[in-house]
């Protein structure tokens, strides 16, 4: 396929992202132009100049791919299309086109660590011989014991990271819903896929591809898979893909983790050149500044960028992305909140739980997926904050005293 034409000034500044003001846009909530009561790629296009008016330089899409949506589209069903509801490929073309004529970048999500039950590969794995390719493409066993040390991130709906497959006769591996599973970045057919992907949409001009729930990569018995070394070799195998061909591009990591692991998703040994993403979300940051609002101090923030600063490498404050913002005021989802409440349970922590229990005096709620707390809103009553603020963090040290 031949690359489509891009800006010059694209090309000419791989560093782009560096400064870059996102928007946030979920096709479904954005504007529908043919009101049949879902947003669509047509309405999108419709709207790219008042997008551009914002000030904003880059347009960031919420998954728009065939899927059930029964994880509001992070469970994909296809990864080379577009859901009916919102379009087609040829609308999806016409806006990466659309928006570059305007000099907004688009980025995209490239959701790897599993699929849709209804994926191909997860149908073609489930009847293909014990043992084989097919079958390997996902993570399966013959019992619901492995990899115990695992915590279970929806523990509202999942009893287990295990669910039996009669089809399969075997257990299939979900770190997120049961109808979720987990591809196995151990078979290098899988690998082969998910590159095939990555560039299928950077060849039509994507220009960033935010990394879903790249912590829970490759799962190895006896840890807690999370941040494995594994998983980091998997990350610079689709760095150095971008390094050789699509060196303008950029990968936003999403690992809802302390600094200290955040900051190994840049890669680069010794203080060398990084070789996995090129940004990562800072989530302890994020729910800590409504908290700094709400308590009128800005102590909760220069805490945790002193925290973070701590940490030598590549994670200091200048790289912190900006934080996207947040969609149109009109939308029903505010998909671009993002209060990772979790990263504030500090002192409730179990040294590999940081997120387990809610604080006291808060009612217990349904945590919203780690990865996408935006989805649903959630308010810390303002009182419990100094009670936050208070605990140790998950190593027992007191980072977060109170001021005096
Ligand atoms: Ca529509
Ligand atoms: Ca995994």
């Amino acid at each position: 396929m031949a690359k489509p034409r891009k800006p010059a000034a694209f090309i000419k500044d791989p560093l782009w992202y560096k400064d870059a003001v996102v928007y946030q846009v979920h096709l479904k909530s954005f504007f529908d132009s043919n009101n049949d009561g879902v947003g669509d790629f047509a309405g999108l296009i419709d709207k790219l100049d008042y997008i551009a008016d914002l000030g904003v330089n880059t347009i960031w899409l919420l998954p728009f791919y065939p899927s059930p949506r029964r994880d509001d589209g992070y469970d994909i069903a296809e990864y080379k299309n577009v859901h009916p509801d919102y379009g087609s490929m040829a609308d999806a073309r016409r806006f990466i086109t659309e928006a570059h004529k305007r000099g907004l970048r688009v980025i995209t999500e490239l959701v790897i660590n599993h699929t849709s039950d209804q994926h191909p590969w997860f149908q073609r794995a489930r009847k293909a011989k014990k043992g084989s390719a097919a079958r390997n493409f996902y993570v399966w066993s013959d019992t619901d014991d492995k990899y115990q040390g695992t915590r279970i991130i929806f523990l509202d709906t999942e009893k287990s990271n295990w669910t039996w497959d009669p089809v399969a006769k075997q257990y299939f591996w979900h770190r997120f819903y049961s109808h979720q599973p987990d591809l196995n970045f151990d078979n290098p057919q899988v690998m082969k896929a998910v590159l095939g992907v990555m560039r299928y949409w950077l060849d039509l001009g994507i220009d960033g591809l935010r990394l879903d729930a790249i912590p829970y990569l490759v799962e190895r018995d006896g840890t807690n898979n999370e941040n494995l070394p594994e998983t980091h070799v998997v990350l610079k195998q689709i760095r150095a893909e971008i390094d050789a061909n699509y060196p303008d591009r950029m990968l936003l990591a999403e690992a809802n983790q302390w600094p200290e692991d955040t900051q190994l998703y840049f890669g680069g040994e010794n203080g060398g050149p990084g070789d996995e993403c090129h940004m990562a979300f800072h989530f302890p940051l994020m729910p800590r500044m409504y908290m700094a609002i709400a308590q009128e101090d800005r102590f909760p923030i220069t805490d945790i960028l002193r925290q973070t600063a701590g940490h030598p490498g590549q994670l200091s404050v200048g790289d912190l992305p900006a934080q996207p913002r947040r969609t149109h005021p009109g939308d029903g989802d505010r998909q671009g909140t993002r209060l990772p409440l979790e990263l504030l349970r500090v002192g409730q922590a179990r040294a590999d739980q940081p997120w387990h229990s809610p604080p006291p005096g808060t009612a217990a709620r349904a945590r919203p997926p780690a990865h996408r707390a935006a989805q649903q809103p959630v308010v810390v009553d303002a009182r419990h904050a100094g009670d936050l603020l208070r605990r140790r963090d998950r190593h027992g040290r007191q980072h977060l005293s109170r001021r005096s």
